[in-house]
């Protein structure tokens, strides 16, 4: 392995001026405070050899160059930061991600601005990133993409580097596909193809897992499977990575010095006083305004808590060039007066309001202090503050309110979780929280205490890391199942060597791509000319063996010397001679397969019925995705049923649902004419799952002739070799010819 490289927007720190010094100041958020963590603790993985950050700097160059000359930099981590010019980084900043992306994903869409200079922007600002990245890179390098920002960088990185090793992380929630749709089609699809130029993607949440799936299902039309995208001929894996925090640095404060004094300062100005505390940037995803409403309407309705509760409300700056934001800061200081004002008694407000950043040890003092933290974000990727309340509790007493909305619900749920705009919901925790037994606070926190201790940001690193690993290696192992030049070679001299060659070849997705309605899929002229090349050569013997019935494949190949199976081997046509009957019952069961499939045709708009002489198909190729899988999964379901003790069988086809006699599939009917005609030289290609059946017979056992089983695509297979795409199937073919006369050349 070699060094991690993290890239992120920006850099986990700023440069202030103190009079003519210049001094690095942390930022604060969520992504720096989990990566600055890692880093500090030194427990990168062994096999990582350096470690560098790469962001864009809010500081002007000079500063920089002043700071390293002076050496000032004291991480332990080594920094590229990148200068970018103001106008552009503000409308890609500014713009695209957050006046964009952020609101949309925080399904605040009425917020979203569509200005195209945004996304140029959003486009140059990661081209940036990648042109001075690639000079920097080496190749064991792993390469860590952070969040919304970057959503392009990972494929514009693929392009140069087909090799690297490329992870990603989306820090905020991914939203559900009627949300993510609402982008236009150019933006939509980039950023998705962008991400998935990444090996690993990584979110918090099951959830956004299954958005994100969905979209790239719906939008880019990749095939998916459990948490595997196959795109392009590139094995993608997106997961769940639940981000954790510096455990040990928040339950450990509790004896720093600093912490203890400004604790002890805040319990003798408040004595006997409950707190309630919130910190959170100023952000209207934070929910800080319904949060007001809920503390006023509690207040309204529990004067006995008068004078007895303090609510610190800490906010923290953040994006205030942005409209949105500016107008709501204003909003919520009115809303604090209003509050102070209706309730304060001349010893005591209920509110203080401080918008400004903590330093850490006033934040943890916090924290320890609080009785109640509430937590009640519209929308929140994860949200970090909750956890690190939960690991700050020495005590274990506390409770925390906490947003069903946010990420961090889903492992917190001994928390009090509440619906952030029900302001009853929120003044009825907050009650309930006052009142809570000791007892009972102790055994929620030490079920969360637990839990974050167990899986901290170190493990979250560490995990995410070994998973980018193991889908490389995974990726690997599907390229040298790929048919590269030196296999090609072989099975062309082995061809060249052979005096009686069979080609078993099936027909849709093999011979010509998969078409909307299996009668569009009739073959090119360019495919009857190979065929008829092919099975011209007296040494050849040919067959396509293929789900079509007799009629039409006697319609499109009779003319040629070829074997013709049909549906699936139900019908044979062996070469020079006439189709044969293989399945001779009665077909009487096919009225009430079809009435059953009849009713699926109804209830999953675009899906339709396929009669064949043996087969009854219903095929839901051209339905919505999600749909057509899970009818097609209750249908299997109903047949499996409906067949039980009978010689039926039910297959389970690409986009497809068959049923038709058992005992008759392509692997059976493969056997019987290899045995009728024992070849030197087998050379087998399908896509199909059932053509696994093929596969199967010939690479086990019983079959010993030299072959050579090959599957379209690089889904898990029984096939030695795979090919990446249909269109490669033609030329393979061609060369094969070449290999005993390099003249011939077809195509
Ligand atoms: C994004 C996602 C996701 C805050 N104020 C102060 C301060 N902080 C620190 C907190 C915490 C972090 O900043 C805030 O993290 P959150 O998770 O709460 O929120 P975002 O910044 O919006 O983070 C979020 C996160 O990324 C991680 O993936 O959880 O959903 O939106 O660590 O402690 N630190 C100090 N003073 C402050 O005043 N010292």
């Amino acid at each position: 392995m070699g060094r991690l490289i993290i890239v992120s927007n920006r850099l986990p720190f700023s440069i202030d001026h103190d009079g003519e010094e210049l001094k690095l100041r942390q930022s604060s958020g969520g992504l720096v405070s989990a990566i600055t963590s890692y880093f500090e603790n030194n427990h990168t993985q062994q096999d990582i050899t350096g470690k560098l950050w790469v962001g864009v700097a809010d500081f002007p160059q000079e500063d920089w160059d002043k700071l390293v000359i002076d050496q000032t930099i004291t991480y332990d981590f080594d920094i590229q930061p990148l200068f970018v010019d103001k106008q552009t980084y503000n409308d890609y900043y500014n713009g695209f991600s957050n006046s964009v992306i952020w609101p949309l994903f925080h399904y605040f869409p009425s917020l979203v601005e569509y200005p195209a200079s945004y996304y140029e922007a959003y486009v140059q600002i990661n081209r940036k990133f990648c042109n001075e990245l690639l000079p920097m890179l080496k190749p064991d390098d792993i390469i860590w993409v952070h969040d919304y920002q970057l959503m392009l960088l990972p494929q514009m990185i693929r392009q140069q580097r087909p090799d690297a090793m490329i992870g990603f992380f989306m820090h905020i929630p991914f939203p559900s596909y009627e949300i993510y749709r609402l982008l236009p089609n150019e933006w939509k699809k980039s950023l998705l193809q962008g991400v998935i130029g990444a090996d690993l993607v990584g979110f918090h949440t099951h959830d956004y897992v299954q958005h994100f799936i969905q979209s790239v299902k719906m939008i880019l039309g990749a095939d998916t499977y459990f948490h595997t995208l196959q795109y392009q001929n590139r094995l993608v894996k997106v997961d769940l990575f639940p981000i954790g925090i510096d455990y040990k640095k928040f339950s450990n404060a509790a004896n720093d010095p600093e912490v203890i004094q400004y604790r002890n300062e805040i319990k003798k100005n408040f004595q006997d006083k409950k707190i309630i505390f919130s910190v959170d940037r100023l952000d209207y995803t934070k929910g800080i305004m319904d949060r007001l409403n809920g503390f006023e309407f509690f207040l309204g309705q529990n004067p006995r808590w008068k004078e007895n509760i303090l609510f610190i409300l800490n906010v923290v700056p953040s994006r205030d060039e942005i409209q949105a934001y500016n107008e709501r800061k204003k909003q919520l200081e009115e809303k604090i007066g209003t509050i102070n004002g209706k309730f304060s008694t001349i010893s005591w407000q209920p509110i203080i309001y401080r918008y400004q950043h903590l330093p850490f040890h006033e934040l943890s003092a916090l924290y320890q202090l609080a009785d109640v933290a509430l937590i009640t974000p519209l929308r929140d990727g994860m949200n970090l503050v909750a956890k690190e309340f939960v690991a700050s509790s020495v005590s274990r007493t506390g409770v925390l309110i906490l947003s069903e909305l946010a990420g961090a619900a889903s492992e917190l749920n001994e928390a009090l979780l509440v619906n952030p705009t029900d302001i009853k919901d929120i003044a009825n925790s907050i009650d309930r929280a006052l009142n809570m037994p000791l007892q009972e606070q102790r055994n929620r926190m030490v079920l969360m205490q637990r839990r974050l201790q167990e899986y901290d940001v170190i493990k979250w690193v560490n995990d995410f890391l070994d998973q980018l690993k193991e889908t490389k290696k995974e990726q690997q192992k599907l390229t040298v199942k790929t048919l590269d030049e030196k296999t090609l070679n072989s099975i062309c001299r082995h061809y060249a060597e052979s005096k009686r060659r069979f080609f078993l070849i099936d027909y849709d997705g093999t011979l010509v791509p998969i078409t909307r309605l299996p009668s569009e899929a009739v073959p090119t002229e360019r495919v009857k000319e190979f065929l008829a090349s092919i099975s011209s050569d007296p040494d050849n013997h040919v067959a396509i063996i293929s789900g079509r019935d007799a009629g039409t494949m006697e319609k499109w190949f009779g003319h040629l010397p070829l074997t013709l199976v049909a549906e699936h081997g139900a019908s044979l046509k062996m070469r020079s001679e006439a189709w044969q009957q293989l399945v001779t019952v009665s077909d009487q069961w096919k009225d009430q397969v079809r009435r059953i499939m009849q009713i699926f045709v109804t209830r999953c708009v675009g899906s339709f019925i396929e009669e064949k002489t043996n087969t009854l198909a219903w095929h839901y190729r051209n339905t919505q995705v999600d749909l057509g899988f899970a009818r097609s999964r209750e249908l299997i379901n109903n047949l499996s049923q409906l067949i039980q003790n009978t010689s039926l069988q039910v297959i389970d086809g690409n986009k497809v649902v068959e049923i038709r006699m058992a005992g008759f599939d392509k692997g059976t009917i493969t056997l019987r004419i290899l045995n009728e005609t024992l070849p030197d030289f087998v050379l087998c290609i399908g896509d199909d799952t059932t053509d696994e059946d093929m596969f199967k017979v010939l690479e086990g056992s019983a079959y010993t002739v030299k072959t050579y089983t090959i599957k379209i695509g690089n889904r898990g297979t029984a096939a030695k070799y795979t090919l990446p795409s249909q269109q490669l199937v033609l030329p393979l073919l061609n060369r094969l010819q070449t290999c005993v006369n390099p003249r011939k050349h077809v195509l």
